[in-house]
């Protein structure tokens, strides 16, 4: 007999598609738009247009789909474009800085960072999705001063501040990734759900947000990578990773050594994810991968250390981007989704 088992099943399923005509799959929670021209929204769905150069030659544009086993149902609530099913809920919100109209001098990119954060808690708490798992953050000009800081920085305030007017600890953060965009709004997008997720921290470095200082007055606001199971599947997100040993970017302009650097991370974080599982379950060549890469010039040296280390035949989509740190060349954020193994079989 199969033991009894509430209701919050729910599997994910992760699709890249080049093409896309009617989405009429009532399971689709909603999607990542790639490309230089990703501009326009898709359907109905909660799309996140990341308007980013496509380097590797699968597509100029590509539909990354979140679907799940079961129906979803849509919702709206202030800025946030949503969809759900009982367990899982996908969002994305766009806010554009130039409508908010600050009159007190202060940072807009900060402003509009509170905002959504604190528009994206309170939906979760009304709506008992307790858990933040996962969340992409894109930002125009994200090395650009404003008030006399970096906009980066500027919006590590902004979710500071949200995290804690909201009573959430920053040591409990969502996996994420934060990367500069040269189109579009400042957008968030997230996954939320019912289940804690098991936060996993890198040893090779310290977590960030307990960076120090130099780095700006608030720490971002993320872990290093989260398992959260989900009905008979487990997904593993990983964050942007990057070239950073403790808390200090390594190997300076040389891009081949930090996309060395950065695949070591990821080594390093799976090894934890392992060892908590207590079993080999996740390896490097089985992971879903997003790369951004600073200067395109650099995409045939990066390609070439990935499928070195890794093998050419991971999935993985590689883009231009601006990365948070203005000394930083590549960022790798990964994801596996796993079918749980059977106890009873
Ligand atoms: C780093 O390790 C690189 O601010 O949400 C990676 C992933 C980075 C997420 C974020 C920043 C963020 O510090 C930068």
């Amino acid at each position: 007999m199969m033991p009894e088992t509430s209701a919050l099943l729910v599997e994910f399923e992760f699709t890249t598609l080049n093409e896309i005509d009617a989405i009429s799959n009532d399971h689709v929670l909603g999607l990542h738009y790639i490309g230089a021209e990703a501009l326009s929204n898709v359907q109905n769905l909660p799309t996140q247009r990341i308007a980013m150069p496509i380097l590797s030659d699968d597509a100029d544009l590509l539909y990354e789909l979140w679907s799940t086993t079961k129906s979803c149902y849509n919702g709206k609530f202030q800025d946030i474009a949503f969809r759900a099913t009982d367990t899982v809920l996908f969002g994305v919100l766009e806010i554009d800085e130039s409508t908010l109209g600050l009159d007190n001098g202060e940072s807009t990119l900060r402003a509009a960072t509170e905002i959504a954060y604190r528009q994206i808690f309170l939906l979760l708490d009304a709506k008992n999705f307790t858990h933040l798992w996962r969340v992409w953050n894109y930002l125009p000009d994200i090395h650009a001063e404003e008030c006399g800081l970096e906009r980066y920085r500027q919006f590590n305030i902004g979710r500071h501040h949200a995290f804690v007017a909201c009573d959430r600890s920053v040591n409990n953060s969502p996996a994420a990734s934060a990367l500069g965009v040269t189109q579009g709004v400042f957008s968030v997008a997230f996954i939320a759900g019912r289940t804690v997720p098991t936060r996993i921290e890198n040893p090779r470095q310290i977590s960030a947000f307990a960076y120090p200082i130099e780095y700006g007055p608030r720490s971002p606001a993320f872990t290093r990578a989260a398992v959260v199971a989900n009905g008979e599947y487990e997904t593993l997100f990983i964050s942007g990773t990057a070239s950073i040993v403790g808390h200090e970017t390594t190997h300076h302009g040389d891009v081949v050594a930090q996309t060395q650097e950065t695949i070591a991370n990821l080594a390093a974080l799976l090894e934890q994810a392992n060892t908590r599982a207590q079993a080999s379950v996740y390896a490097l060549e089985n992971l879903i991968y997003r790369v951004y890469i600073r200067n395109a010039n650099d995409y045939p040296q990066v390609r070439q250390v990935l499928d070195a280390a890794i093998g050419n035949s991971i999935r993985v989509i590689y883009v231009q981007a601006e990365i948070c740190r203005q000394d930083l060349l590549i960022e790798i954020e990964a994801l596996a989704i796993k079918p749980l193994a059977l106890d009873n079989a």
